[in-house]
């Protein structure tokens, strides 16, 4: 049985861990791979609703492991505080494996995060400020702790040591605050030993027998492809690799046992922080699908920016990911608007360009060039297959999916589990 990827497509928020929960019960492992808390997934079931950060949205489903892989930054006391959240409210999180070799957000990061964006001031990333840049930097300096570490005292101690050699003096020097010392980062870290122990496993291993035996894994994105440190919007972009490559390194499962490459994609766009957006609107269209879609961070609450769909970048997104299948959500946030534009092509300084441009600044300069689609004014939260949708949604979803490179296996028709039309 299949290893499955699940990767947004766009800028984020695009309902990976509605379409994660959606899937859950057909699997035996979700599998987080790149981030850490500064991803927002909110899972509605039922009456109830779940915002997730670091853990996996699997971690809902009965019955199914849930991991977070070696290419996760963890901080350990969101990983507890978020457990004992859901834990308070019933759903059992015993089952979590973390990986030994995933990166811990050490305080002083956290730290770095923050002062960084301010020092940057209208430079800055707009990151969500939970130390996620300055820890993947870590890992790639080498200079990173890792969760075994905490089990080893002397070694964690001589790590923090080095990492704060540098680290310290930009802090104090460059950017005039206090470091932590040694023994205070120190100190925040052990406490947490006793109760990750039991968690802690070699999870490469563990995916890797799941498959041998027949199982199902789902590799569940952060952030997405537009975000993704190597083929997004550098650098207004996240530090991991959001991709479906990084879905095999951030999880130690080879590129040939995976099987299928989920693309959620929006039925518009949005984008939180900075950086360029061809299709943002400034009007009240922006305003409405903000409202009409509850366009807000889940970790932060900051206001998404909101466009039109962009099929340019769907069609990237295919081809980066290689995706199987496009999940399209949010459908039925755009009832009622007459016409509905959507983005087939960008004009930079007067030259059509069918796919992304590989030039930033280009893509900085990139015009929408927009086709006009009839809108539909009928309630369609209650649809279940393509029948079930009025003919000018239909064609919405039958145009997108012949722009963006891959079928449409699925439509989002509201938040619930069930509010999806499932087409194959
Ligand atoms: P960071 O903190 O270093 O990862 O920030 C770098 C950029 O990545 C963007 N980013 C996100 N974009 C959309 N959604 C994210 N998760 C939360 C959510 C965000 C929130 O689900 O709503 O609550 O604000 C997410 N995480 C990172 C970020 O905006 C920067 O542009
Ligand atoms: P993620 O980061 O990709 O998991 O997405 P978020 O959870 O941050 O944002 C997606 C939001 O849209 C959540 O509040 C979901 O409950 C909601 N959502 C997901 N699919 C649909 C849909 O088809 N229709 C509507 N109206 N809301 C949806
Ligand atoms: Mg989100």
């Amino acid at each position: 049985m299949p290893a499955i990827a699940i990767i947004g497509a766009q800028w984020g928020d695009e309902g990976k861990g509605k379409a994660t929960d959606l899937l859950g019960s057909r699997v035996d492992y979700v599998v987080k791979f790149n981030g850490g808390n500064n991803a927002g997934h909110t899972v509605v079931v039922g009456d109830q609703k779940y915002a997730l950060h670091l853990l996996p949205s699997g971690i809902l489903t009965p019955g199914c492991t849930p991991v977070i892989g070696n290419g996760v930054v963890v901080d350990l006391n969101v990983l507890f505080h978020e457990i004992e959240g859901l834990e308070a409210r019933g759903v059992d999180t015993s089952r979590l494996v973390v990986s030994a070799s995933a990166h811990v957000i050490a305080d002083y990061n956290r730290t770095v995060d923050k002062v960084t964006e301010r020092f940057l001031g209208s430079r800055r990333l707009g990151t969500t400020g939970r130390g996620i840049g300055p820890t993947y930097a870590d890992k790639m300096n080498r200079i990173g702790i890792r969760v075994q570490d905490i089990f080893d005292e002397k070694i964690l101690r001589q790590k923090i040591e080095g990492a704060l050699e540098l680290k310290g003096q930009v802090l104090t020097k460059i950017y005039n605050r206090r470091a932590p010392s040694v023994d205070e980062t120190l100190e925040e870290l052990l406490q947490y030993v006793d109760r990750l122990r039991p968690m802690v496993a070699d999870t490469g291993l563990l995916l890797n027998q799941a498959l041998d035996r027949g199982e199902t894994v789902l590799l569940e994105a952060g952030q997405a492809t537009l975000l993704d440190v190597d083929h997004g919007t550098y650098p207004f972009v996240t530090s991991s690799s959001a991709t479906a490559g990084g879905a095999c390194t951030g999880s130690g499962i080879p590129p040939m046992r995976m099987d299928q490459v989920i693309g959620i994609v929006k039925a518009y766009t949005t984008r939180v922080g900075e950086g360029p957006f061809p299709t943002e609107l400034f009007d009240e269209s922006g305003e409405h699908l903000r409202n009409v879609g509850a366009e807000f961070g889940t970790t932060t609450g900051r206001p998404r920016r909101c466009g039109w769909y962009d099929a340019v970048i769907a069609r990237y997104a295919a081809r980066v990911n290689g995706v199987t299948d496009f999940v399209l959500t949010k459908l039925d946030v755009l009832t009622g608007l007459e016409t509905i534009p959507v983005c087939v092509a960008y004009d930079v300084g007067g030259v059509r360009h069918d796919e992304m441009p590989v030039n930033q600044t280009d893509f900085h300069h990139a015009k929408p060039i927009f086709e006009h689609l009839p809108g539909w004014s009928e309630d369609i939260t209650g649809a279940r297959t393509l029948d079930d949708l009025p003919a000018n949604a239909r064609a919405y979803v039958e145009r997108v999916e012949e722009l963006s490179g891959s079928r449409i296996s699925a439509v989002g028709v509201g938040p619930d589990r069930e509010a999806t039309v499932v087409v194959h």
